[in-house]
This record gives structure tokens, C-alpha cells and sequence, in this order.
């Protein structure tokens, strides 16, 4: 049954923060509601505040469409904006990223037919007030359209999300069912046909809303099997599924035949986990397509899935960007944080990579720091461990999660409080470290390795 006669609207907040970098980002979660939506006959409109190449912004004298880099990444606009008060003390500009607030407000004029709900997702925790604020100004554009929140932050953070966003409506957890039991109870009726959303056959993400597409995040599994101390994977999905090659794979030809694009990201948890039998044959699926793009893994990989065989079809597939899981060279602290990587995992993996033919530009290594008992030379170790191995350092920010391993051990620690405020979890102002040693110190630490890293032209520094 189609049903033009209905309108969704999905929006994507801007974020607001100290920094942020576009590595290749897409509002995923939401795109794949879409599509479903789609599926199922609604007309759909997206506003993307995060999309960096969107034609309007010509029409705006002082604003061009982003430059595009080779690898797909780039600075997104910003606007510096106030401060909220809890981060007064932090001496950096606050700003919000994204399209321009009159460019939003120009978009939202443009739509000349009232949605009947507006979907809005959420990403990192500590991103609320953007999120806030977009509600606020979609409801002075639609006062009485109903808009549901869901994403990673309203299902980490419900409560919170109730209290401070006060959606209509609010999902936790996957969208894909929720979302039409909403719009049932929004119609006051039963939605008769939900599309079978368990089959392999699900549409793709509504990258066909984007005007101008030049990257897509791709997933061809949901979920972890390992569970490290600091993240939320867990707590976000406690499965763990995969998509059919042939899918990922047709995916990847639609939209390099529909739209050009040649940038694609894996946003998966766990891409190599049972490598042979599932990503490498999918790997193997690409390389005989032939298809011309650049692969890049955001997320790290898990070094002890590195093989020479991966890394061989990787290369052979496209592989571009490449970002390995270590954390630390700390061997305690690798037990009992995850168990998953030791230091000769991440050695042989950087060999296996190097041989294949990637160089020390493609393969970054997240070193993470701000734990609640690290301390500067252990990182300063880490750093150095991995600088040893020729490759690049990406340097990762802790960040207490509600409810996971280490945000516990942080409020045991006496460390962290369970009712702090969110803003305070922003991995800018290294949450727990700050607490311990003063901003000011850590921030001088973090600018010495920067500056080290940056003295061996390692300019894609991630903090
Ligand atoms: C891909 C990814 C990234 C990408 C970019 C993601 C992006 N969109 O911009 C990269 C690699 C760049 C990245 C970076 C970071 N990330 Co990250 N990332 C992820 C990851 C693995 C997947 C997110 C995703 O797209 N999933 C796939 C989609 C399909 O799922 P989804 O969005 O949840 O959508 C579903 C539901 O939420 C729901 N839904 C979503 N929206 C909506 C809307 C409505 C209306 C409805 C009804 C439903 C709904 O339905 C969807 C389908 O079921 C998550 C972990 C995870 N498992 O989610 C971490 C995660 C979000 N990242 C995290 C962190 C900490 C970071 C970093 C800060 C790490 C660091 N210290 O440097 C950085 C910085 C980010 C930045 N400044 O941009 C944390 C979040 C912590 C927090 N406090 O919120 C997570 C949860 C991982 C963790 N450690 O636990 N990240
Ligand atoms: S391997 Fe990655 S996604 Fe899985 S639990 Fe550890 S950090 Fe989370």
C-alpha cells in the first residue's frame, strides 16, 4: 500500500562541541528507518546538519560546499556559540558544527508540506544540547508534528533524553520495529504493513535523500562478541547479526553506479570476527567486481584478526584508511580491559599490513588515555610503542559511559559521580584525568605528544 499522502521528515542535529572532524560521517541508524519507511510508502525528507557537501550552501555568500580530500574527510563548518556554564572553565571556543543555523532554517522553510512526525537521532551522549536545540527549532517550524528521538544517545540515556529533550516519542534500541509501532499509536490505528525487516532483502539507507554524495557508512554486522571495559556496544545491541555478502556488496555497486561514490566506510563493531567466513569472502566478492573505491575502517579493527591473507585482499579490494584497537601497551591493563590485542598481536598485524603494500600514512593506531588509573607515562609508552612500529598514533579521549565497566570502576574510584552531568563526559576535556590532574595539566601532556606527532608529519592527529 503506498501512502504519498503521508510525510516523514528525518533530521540529523549539528554537533556541539570543542572539536570534531568529519571521518566520513553519516547518520546511519536513521537512514536505514528511513529507507524502511520508504519501503513502506511514506514520502521522506532528510535534513542533514552534518552533510558538509550540500548545494544550498552556493546559494549563502560566504559559504561554499565543502573542499573534498582525497580521503573522503574534512572540516566541518562551525559557528562558535556560547558555552554552556558547567564547561565555563574550559579555555576553548564551543562551537556548533555543522551547516549554518540559517542554512537549517533556510531548509526547513524550503518544505512546503507539513510532515506528519519528524524522526530525530542522537549520537554521542555529551552532543545533547544540539539535539535540544533542533527539537526546539522544529517545533517553531511544525508546532503539533510529533517528533520521535532515538539513536545512540536516547537509548544509552533515556531518562535524561526524556527530561531534557522532551520528544513525543522515544525509542530505545533499534528502530526498525519501534518505529512503526509509534507511527501506529501517532495514527491511532494499526500500520498494516510493516515490510519483513528480517529477511536479508532490507532496503539500503536513504543515501538517495543526499544531493551530493560523496562518501557512505556501510555495516555488514550489528553487534560485538568481546566486551571491553569502556564501551557500549553491549548495552546498545547485546546480539550479534550479519548482512549477506551479496547485499554489502550489491549495496557497494548501487552507489558507485547510482550516485559515484568511491568512499566507503565500515561502521561496524567487530568487522573481522570470523573473518574467514565472513569478511574476507566478501572482500574476495569486491575484488572481482572491480569496482574503483576507497575502503576505510574508522573503527578499529581488532589487531589479532590481522593476517596476511586479510590484509592481501584488503589492499587488493581497495583499502584505503586503516585504524587498528590497541589502547595500550600496558599488558595488565590489556587483560582486564578486553583481552582482545597484546602488543605482538598489533606488531604482526602492522607487519602483515606493511607487506600487503598499505604505508605508514593508511594505518593509524588508537592509543586511548583518561583512564580512571592511567597516568601520562603510560600512554607516553604507548605512544612510543606504536611510533616504533612506523605507523600513526590516533590518540583516543576516555569517556565514562553510563553504565559501562569502567564508568563504574571510575565512580568506585571515587573518580566520577553517577549524576554528572553528561557535558562533563566530553572526551575534549578528558572527563576523569581533568578530575585528577587539572585540565590545564592534561591539556599541556596532550599538546606535548600532539607536537611530538605532529614533528613527524603526522598531520590526521585524532583527539
Ligand atoms: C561508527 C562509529 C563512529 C564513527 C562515526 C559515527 C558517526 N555517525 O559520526 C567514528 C569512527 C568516526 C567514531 C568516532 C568516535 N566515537 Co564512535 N561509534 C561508532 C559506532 C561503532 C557505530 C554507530 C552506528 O552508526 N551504528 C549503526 C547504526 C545502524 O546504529 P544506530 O545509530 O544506533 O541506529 C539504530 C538505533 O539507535 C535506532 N535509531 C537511531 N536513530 C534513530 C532515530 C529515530 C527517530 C528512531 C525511532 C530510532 C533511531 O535505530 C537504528 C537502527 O536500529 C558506535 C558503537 C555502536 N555500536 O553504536 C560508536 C560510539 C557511538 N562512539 C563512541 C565514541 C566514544 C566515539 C569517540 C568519541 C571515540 C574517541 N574517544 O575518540 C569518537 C569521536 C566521535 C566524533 N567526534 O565524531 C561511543 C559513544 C559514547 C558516548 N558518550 O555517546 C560509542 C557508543 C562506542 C563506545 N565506545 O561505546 N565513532
Ligand atoms: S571490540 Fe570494539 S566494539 Fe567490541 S566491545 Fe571492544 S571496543 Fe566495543
Amino acid at each position: 500500500m503506498q501512502r504519498p499522502d503521508k510525510s516523514i521528515l528525518l533530521f540529523n542535529p549539528w554537533i556541539y562541541d570543542f572539536a570534531a572532524y568529519d571521518f566520513w560521517s553519516k547518520p546511519l541508524g536513521l537512514l536505514q528507518i528511513g529507507s524502511l519507511l520508504k519501503m513502506s510508502g511514506y514520502h521522506i525528507e532528510l535534513i542533514d546538519c552534518l552533510d558538509r557537501f550540500h548545494p544550498v550552501l552556493e546559494e549563502f555568500p560566504g559559504f561554499k560546499p565543502a573542499q573534498f580530500k582525497i580521503n573522503g574527510t574534512g572540516k566541518f563548518h562551525r559557528e562558535q556559540i556560547e558555552k554552556p556554564k558547567i564547561l565555563d572553565h574550559i579555555p576553548r571556543k564551543y562551537c556548533r558544527y555543522g551547516l549554518p543555523l540559517k542554512v537549517v532554517r533556510h531548509l526547513l522553510g524550503r518544505i512546503n508540506r507539513t510532515p506528519d512526525a519528524i524522526l530525530v537521532t542522537s549520537i554521542m551522549t555529551y552532543w545533547y544540547p544540539a539535539v535540544r536545540d533542533a527539537v526546539y527549532l522544529l517545533r517553531e517550524f511544525f508546532p503539533g508534528t510529533p517528533i520521535i528521538l532515538g539513536g545512540i544517545y536516547a537509548t544509552l540515556c533515556p531518562e535524561h533524553a526524556g527530561e531534557h529533550i522532551r520528544p513525543d516519542y522515544l525509542c530505545v534500541g533499534q528502530g526498525e520495529q519501534k518505529i512503526f509501532d509509534i507511527l501506529s499509536k501517532i495514527a491511532g490505528k494499526d500500520n498494516g504493513n510493516i515490510p519483513d525487516i528480517h529477511c536479508n532483502e532490507t532496503p539500503y539507507p536513504a543515501y538517495e535523500l543526499y544531493p551530493n554524495l560523496k562518501s557512505v557508512a556501510l555495516i555488514t554486522s550489528r553487534g560485538c562478541p568481546n566486551r571491553c571495559s569502556f564501551c557500549a556496544s553491549k548495552l546498545l545491541y547485546s546480539g550479534y547479526t550479519r548482512r549477506a555478502d551479496y547485499q554489502v556488496v550489491d549495496e557497494i555497486s548501487h552507489w558507485r553506479d547510482t550516485k559515484n561514490v568511491e568512499h566507503f566506510a565500515f561502521y561496524d563493531d567487530a568487522l573481522l570476527h570470523n573473518a574467514d567466513k565472513s569478511f574476507k569472502p566478501l572482500l574476495r566478492r569486491i575484488i572481482e567486481r572491480n569496482f574503483k573505491i576507497f575502503l576505510h575502517t574508522p573503527n578499529g579493527l581488532q589487531p589479532r584478526y590481522v593476517d596476511p591473507e586479510f590484509a592481501e585482499l584488503f589492499h587488493r579490494a581497495g583499502g584505503f584508511t586503516i585504524r587498528l584497537s590497541f589502547e595500550t601497551a600496558n599488558p595488565e591493563r590489556q587483560k582486564h580491559m578486553s583481552a582482545k590485542v597484546t602488543c605482538r598481536e598489533l606488531e604482526n598485524a602492522v607487519h602483515c599490513l606493511k607487506n600487503a603494500g598499505f604505508s605508514r600514512d593508511n594505518i593509524g593506531v588508537y592509543v586511548m588515555m583518561g583512564l580512571p588509573d592511567q597516568d601520562f607515562e603510560e600512554v607516553t609508552k604507548s605512544v612510543n610503542f606504536v611510533l616504533d612500529l612506523g605507523v600513526k598514533v590516533n590518540l583516543a579521549s576516555f569517556s565514562p559511559i553510563p553504565q559501562t565497566l569502567e564508568w563504574r570502576r571510575a565512580i568506585a574510584a571515587g573518580l566520577w559521580s553517577k549524576d554528572e552531568d553528561l557535558l562533563l563526559t566530553n572526551t575534549s576535556i578528558y572527563p576523569v584525568w581533568s578530575k585528577t590532574f587539572g585540565f590545564a595539566k592534561v591539556e599541556e601532556f596532550v599538546y606535548s605528544i600532539k607536537e611530538k606527532l605532529l614533528s613527524l608529519n603526522d598531520n590526521d592527529i585524532q583527539i
